[in-house]
């Protein structure tokens, strides 16, 4: 065995939810490299891949101290063949070749360009690269017909494709829950996903509704949009019905990791602080506010815990999450129940911690779900 000038070995667990995983942890050069070897294989659509980056990405994020050589990571788990290659590449060059040239290539930028337009998926941007359409202007002069979404996306590509501030995530905060208590008094607002997990910028801000009287929560989401509407901050909005009553996912695994709850995605005008704007008017022109993209889900009290796990992320920590839950556990993990197959049977949760404790796993807190 080499002791002396090396490193210890690290160890760590093989599910992101055993885990506590900060933001940004000690090796950004190594999971900034892995986070666009995973994003490429987003945008070429396969997710196998994807998924592997993203879980080396998660697993070098959550060690505790920065990583010296290849030797210190012997034995963990997560890390394949590819990845390690990366590894030992950026540590011994300061940056890998596959992910300079990832980077450069056109494919991944057109794809970047073109996914960055909010309704706007892999599948429809894969299309209009095979088109030939790489830019915003070519997509505008192709004569294809947007959705409503994409019309949207177009019309605030720049302002949805800057990230939002924590400041600004309050500031929508305090707009959102004025709204919901207005047509709703009792209410309860939650911030959920990155900015819960203590994310100092996001794409998107999102919340999670509900009431203390289970029902009374029941078509909340046209409520509080025609509301925003009438105050003249609903920039654009598609909201989605609660379908968890009509076809409950029962014994059955659920289908796919959308849940059911009612929801509305939309681009909200944040109207800002005057002595922002002037700090900010030579990029973003003379208007006094900004497109924001928020999400809004309304779960019934009943189901809270189980949104607020779901909607609070990340997508991997999730993911990972209902992975153990079936794989180790015998239980199918939705953002909406647990249920326990070897005792045919629904577990109830009022708490994050409930949850946790059902699935035999040490409590994370929000901030160590940065997976
Ligand atoms: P970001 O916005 O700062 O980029 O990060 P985020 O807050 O972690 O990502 P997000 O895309 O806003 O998603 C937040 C959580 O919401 C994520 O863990 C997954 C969860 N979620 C669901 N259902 C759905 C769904 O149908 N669509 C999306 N986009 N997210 C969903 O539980
Ligand atoms: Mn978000
Ligand atoms: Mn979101």
């Amino acid at each position: 065995e080499q002791q002396g000038v090396e490193a210890p070995v690290f160890s760590a667990a093989s599910y992101a939810c055993q885990r506590s995983t900060p933001q940004p942890g000690h090796n950004t050069l190594l999971t900034d490299s892995l986070a666009v070897l995973a994003e490429s294989a987003e945008l070429n659509g396969d997710e196998g891949r994807a998924v592997a980056f993203r879980r080396s990405e998660a697993l070098l994020r959550s060690l505790d101290r920065r990583v010296q050589g290849v030797a210190e990571l012997r034995g963990l788990p997560c890390l394949g063949e590819h990845s390690r290659r990366v590894i030992q590449d950026v540590l011994d060059n300061g940056k890998s070749s596959e992910v300079e040239e990832t980077k450069s290539s056109s494919r991944y930028k057109a794809m970047k360009v073109l996914t960055g337009i909010f309704g706007v998926g892999v599948k429809t941007a894969k299309r209009w690269f095979t088109e030939g359409i790489c830019s915003l202007a070519q997509l505008e002069t192709s004569g294809h017909t947007l959705n409503p979404a994409q019309q949207a996306g177009l019309k605030y590509y720049a302002d949805l494709n800057q990230p939002v501030t924590r400041d600004e995530a309050d500031a929508i905060s305090v707009t959102v829950e004025e709204a919901v208590c207005s047509v709703l008094p009792g209410a309860q607002v939650t911030l959920a996903g990155g900015f819960r997990r203590g994310k100092t910028s996001g794409h998107d801000v999102d919340f999670l509704i509900t009431h203390p009287d289970e029902g009374k929560e029941e078509g909340l989401v046209h409520k509080v949009t025609a509301c925003l509407e009438s105050r003249g901050v609903l920039l654009y909005h598609q909201t989605t019905r609660n379908t968890y009553q009509e076809s409950p996912e029962g014994a059955g695994r659920p289908r796919s990791n959308m849940d059911r709850f009612e929801r509305c995605f939309s681009i909200l005008k944040l109207v800002q602080d005057p002595v922002q704007v002037e700090a900010d008017q030579t990029d973003s022109g003379c208007r006094p506010w900004r497109a924001v993209r928020v999400d809004l889900v309304v779960s019934p009290i009943s189901q809270f815990a189980f949104a607020l796990l779901g909607w609070t992320g990340s997508k991997l920590f999730e993911r990972e999450m209902r992975r153990w839950a079936v794989h180790e556990k015998s239980m199918s993990l939705s953002s909406h129940a647990l249920y326990d197959n070897n005792q045919k049977r629904y577990l109830t949760a009022s708490s994050e911690e409930e949850i946790f404790a059902h699935l035999g796993l040490e409590y994370v807190s929000p901030s160590g779900r940065n997976a």
